[in-house]
């Protein structure tokens, strides 16, 4: 894979959405610090310049079919990642991992469209590689970071090195298959089917109280509503 760094720029995805005609397929574009990181909904990303992992890819070839599989795909390649230090990492649906109940990524999948036709999309993730405590602290909701997980400094060229190495290993199948062939391990890290769970559709919606009942063959949230009928969630907020 191609890659791009940058010392500051606004926000890897911003950049890759702007720039998506002139950059090839699979094309990474990282930065040291983002001066506007982004989340989901016009959230925040905090982005300090501490060794932190800020990285976009561009994806030109993905079916449509399997576009809202994307962010799960990046979640279970970030998580098997992490876990080579011997961390146990969660998948909070849709997007986080989460170390101890504590978010350590998050993940933001964004189309292009020329002329209002999608033609592609950018999949950008922040890790806490590095995060300083008082940093991390100001967070306004639990968070972790790999060094303080592990009580060592980590080298975060080798960490992004092995992140673009897997995700590009498994990418083809991927494409090809969707989550079918990542169902399993998406599936491990999950812990909340079976149980009552409290899901946000939209920030502007109330809290909705659920039954979980399995994530589908498409990677859609199935659930059991309070009329007791089977309901399938495509996007939204778990509420922990
Ligand atoms: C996300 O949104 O979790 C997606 C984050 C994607 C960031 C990457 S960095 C590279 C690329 N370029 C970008 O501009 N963005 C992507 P969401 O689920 O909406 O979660 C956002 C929430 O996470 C915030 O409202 C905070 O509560 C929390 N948060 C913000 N910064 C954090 C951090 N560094 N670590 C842990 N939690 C954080």
């Amino acid at each position: 894979m191609k890659l791009i760094k940058f010392k500051t720029i606004n926000s890897t995805n911003t950049y890759a959405l702007n720039r998506f005609q002139e950059l090839e397929d699979m094309t990474a574009i990282a930065a040291k610090t983002q001066t506007d990181g982004r989340g989901r909904f016009e959230r925040k990303w905090l982005s300090p310049d501490c060794e932190n992992i800020y990285l976009s890819i561009v994806l030109k070839q993905i079916k449509k079919e399997f576009a809202p599989n994307l962010t799960q795909y990046l979640c279970v390649t970030a998580a098997k990642v992490i876990e080579k230090y011997s961390v146990k990492v969660q998948i909070k649906w849709p997007n986080d991992l989460l170390v101890e109940g504590k978010k350590i990524a998050g993940i933001l999948c964004e189309a292009h469209t020329t002329h209002n036709i999608p033609d592609g999309f950018v999949l950008g993730i922040g890790i806490n590689i590095n995060m300083n405590e008082d940093v991390l602290r100001n967070i306004d909701k639990p968070a972790a970071s790999l060094n303080l997980e592990t009580g060592t400094n980590i080298d975060k060229q080798k960490f992004l090195d092995s992140l673009l190495i897997e995700f590009e290993a498994g990418f083809d199948r991927f494409a090809e298959k969707g989550f079918a062939c990542i169902r399993e391990d998406y599936l491990k890290r999950i812990n909340f089917l079976g149980k009552s769970i409290t899901i946000r559709k939209r920030d502007d919606l109330p809290e909705e109280k659920f039954q979980a009942l399995d994530i589908n063959e498409s990677g859609n949230l199935v659930v059991l509503n309070k009329e007791k009928q089977r309901e399938i969630i495509f996007s939204g907020d778990l509420i922990l």
